[in-house]
């Protein structure tokens, strides 16, 4: 099946990722979610039915002078603030050992990572660089693809501002700060594709920084990795080598096609572009037509990123589309 119509594992919706695990870093954080919502709805039952039983009590008489009445009214308040505040400590107290235990049971993976990949968050997308197979490294966007049944380790930083790396399904969130290299594991069981989204609010187009996890049997991933690790093609035809002259002019300050003559580093390594299935961190499907729209209306489709629009004749536009529908 090609991935492009791929489907997420048991169609779980965008929204739900969050109530699924799908590896052992993930597993445990699950299970504790559960469990602490689990004891946070029993409390509220239980507050509840107390206020009510309370507001229905009349209140008794103490007008007279029945004063050991009142004295045992005041003594049985008493017990039951300190039973209360007992049974919420237990309680409190419980749910931290319970997070503590899940903290140090995924605060390392359970053997040493054979893969480990460099994310790079930035306003507003994602950079993920991998060792080629030849040792070389090199870079893709907003599309992480990982082997199954291995943990992976990521080196998280940020080009700008505080951001967070979250794929609910795979791990928890981790912090990408400035200045900084932060670490975390993930892990999935099966092959499947998990969305993650940036959890730190980072700027005007933080809702839009999303990314997706795929993850494929070894075999698969391997032959995966080595094709990224090549240079883009050269240019079929005439459109498409013309199609590479405008990219050189109005694109490659900004961008890189390894390859062509472009080293721009602002914005993501467009080198197999058309082999990604989302564009501009998860905004738009990556189909010929969105990516014209997007190189015409970055500023509508997501406004203030730090992509401009770019105002190309018709003919260029082709010329271009063309050669991007080559970068596989
Ligand atoms: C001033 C720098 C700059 C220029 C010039 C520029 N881009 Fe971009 N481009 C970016 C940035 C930054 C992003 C990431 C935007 C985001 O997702 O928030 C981006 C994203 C993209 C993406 C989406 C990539 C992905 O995998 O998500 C495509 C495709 C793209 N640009 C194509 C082009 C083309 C084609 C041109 C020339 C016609 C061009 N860009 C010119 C900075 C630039
Ligand atoms: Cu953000």
């Amino acid at each position: 099946m090609p991935l492009a119509q791929a489907q997420a594992p048991g169609d779980i919706t965008p929204l739900a990722y969050f109530l699924h695990s799908a590896g052992p870093a993930a597993a445990p954080v699950r299970v504790l979610d559960w469990a602490l919502t689990a004891l946070c709805v029993v409390v509220c039952i239980v507050i509840a039915a107390l206020l009510l039983i309370a507001m229905r009590r009349k209140r008794r008489d103490i007008s007279g002078d029945d004063l050991s009445a009142n004295e045992t009214a005041n003594g049985v308040a008493n017990r039951i603030v300190i039973i209360g505040t007992a049974i919420s400590t237990v309680l409190l107290l419980g749910a931290l050992v319970a997070m503590l235990r899940v903290l140090a049971a995924v605060a390392e993976p359970p053997s040493d990572p054979a893969l480990t990949i460099t994310v790079t968050a930035y306003d507003w997308w994602w950079k993920v660089t991998y060792t080629g197979p030849s040792g070389q490294p090199f870079n893709t966007a907003n599309e992480i693809r990982i082997p199954t049944g291995e943990p992976v380790q990521v080196r998280l930083q940020s080009a700008d501002v505080i951001h967070a790396f979250w794929v609910p399904a795979l791990a928890g969130k981790t912090q990408a700060i400035p200045g900084q290299v932060n670490r975390q594991w993930l892990q999935a069981d099966r092959p499947g594709i998990w969305r993650g989204q940036c959890t730190q609010f980072c700027g005007a187009q933080h809702a839009h920084m999303a990314m997706e996890v795929i993850a494929q049997s070894p075999g698969d991933f391997a032959r995966w990795l080595s094709a990224q690790a090549q240079p883009a093609a050269a240019p079929p035809n005439a459109g498409a080598q013309r199609g590479e002259q405008v990219f050189a002019t109005h694109c490659a300050a900004c961008h890189t096609v390894r390859g062509s003559q472009s080293n721009g580093a602002q914005g993501p390594d467009l080198t197999h572009l058309a082999s990604r299935r989302l564009i501009a961190a998860g905004t738009l499907a990556n189909t010929p037509a969105n990516r014209l729209d997007w190189v015409a209306h970055a500023q509508a489709i997501k406004p203030e990123s730090l992509m401009p629009n770019i105002a190309l004749t018709p003919a260029e536009a082709r010329d271009l589309g063309a050669w991007m529908d080559t970068l596989q």
